[in-house]
């Protein structure tokens, strides 16, 4: 029933039908929740297969995506991203801060020549007073974009209440524990654009990757990739190992502050994206991936989950509240 998407350097990364979770019986509800909780608790990331996104609407929502950034860059650039309060925009490729960086001449011109390694485009949820999107004009390949986006919002805001009721599951816990949690939907799409990029730009910096290695803040994010590759995940022994990509998939990670909520009994694993496998030719193709960063409600006060801890010496962290962790962790990398 259960089989592993990824096992290499001691990480087990499982494949989960979540189909089964959500309308299996009791018995086979019960199982598949303790399994996710078990890939939260020893990987701190799970695939599932089998969740109430169609590939029809994935695809569809790609598509739009990748409308979105075939906009010529002024335009892009009239909607960029502000402040870590508002977390919403346009990135362009180099905005984020990355670890890795070089000092060499050459590779200098290189890069230059090469920038756009990464552009993202981050939608919030609609609604939030003072804090509006960024929406594009539509017009031509561009209309229903606002449509289409607020749809696939809706569509993972759901899928997070019903992941973190598996993990509640899973804990022993009320199945309905979080959804106090996770009724607002303070949650953000990050549209992701590698544009396609000379090989030898990895070759002369060894540093080089399309997204550097970090962890992500919030409960769990849901990330949809296409058949390129280069998502990789830290192993238990340091290694960064290959998260392929499995058609009709989805990648769920931990993020830092579920880890924290859960008194670090789930761990959020460092990964980052780097250069596909090797094919044909001096280039590597773009890459298209989105991910949807999941938060508790920004108003919740988040402090040990019932369970996770047996005598208040065993509380490692203070109670947080989720929107201001939020905002210190984007303070930090933007
Ligand atoms: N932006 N949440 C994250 C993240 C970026 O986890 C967010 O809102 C990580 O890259
Ligand atoms: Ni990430």
């Amino acid at each position: 029933m259960e089989t592993a998407a990824v096992k290499s350097e001691g990480l087990v990364i499982p494949l989960i039908d979540f189909s089964q979770f959500l309308n299996g019986t009791p018995e086979q509800r019960k199982e598949t929740a303790n399994s996710i909780l078990h890939g939260f608790q020893s990987a701190g990331f799970i695939y599932l297969k089998g969740f109430p996104i169609t590939s029809a609407y994935r695809k569809h929502v790609f598509e739009t995506s990748a409308k979105y950034f075939r906009l010529p860059v002024e335009t892009k650039m009239s909607q960029c991203w502000t402040t870590p309060e508002a977390n919403r925009g346009y990135s362009a490729p180099g905005r984020e801060k990355t670890t890795t960086l070089t000092d060499i001449e050459e590779v200098k011109e290189l890069r230059d020549a090469v920038p756009d390694l990464k552009e993202s485009l981050e939608i919030g949820r609609e609604g939030e007073p003072g804090l509006p999107n960024h929406w594009p004009d539509e017009e031509g390949e561009l209309v229903g974009f606002k449509e289409t986006m607020l749809g696939f919002h809706n569509k993972c805001k759901e899928l997070h209440v019903e992941v973190m009721r598996a993990i509640a599951v899973g804990m022993g816990l009320d199945e309905t524990w979080f959804d106090g949690y996770t009724d607002v939907g303070d949650n953000t799409i990050r549209l992701l654009h590698y544009p396609e990029v000379k090989k030898n730009v990895f070759t002369i910096n060894p540093g080089q990757v399309r997204a550097g290695a970090h962890s992500d803040y919030g409960s769990i994010t849901l990330l949809f990739q296409d058949a390129r590759g280069g998502l990789q995940v830290q192993s238990p022994t340091g290694v960064f190992v290959d998260a392929r990509p499995i058609e009709d998939t989805c990648v769920v990670n931990a993020g830092d502050l579920l880890a924290r909520w859960s008194n670090d009994k789930i761990k959020s694993t460092i990964h980052r994206v780097v250069e596909p496998p090797a094919g044909d030719g001096d280039v590597y193709p773009a890459r298209y991936s989105i991910a949807y960063f999941c938060n508790p409600n920004f108003k919740s006060y988040i402090e040990a989950i019932p369970g996770t801890y047996a005598t208040e010496k065993e509380r490692k962290y203070e109670g947080i509240n989720s929107g201001q962790y939020l905002v210190q962790r984007l303070t930090a990398t933007y």
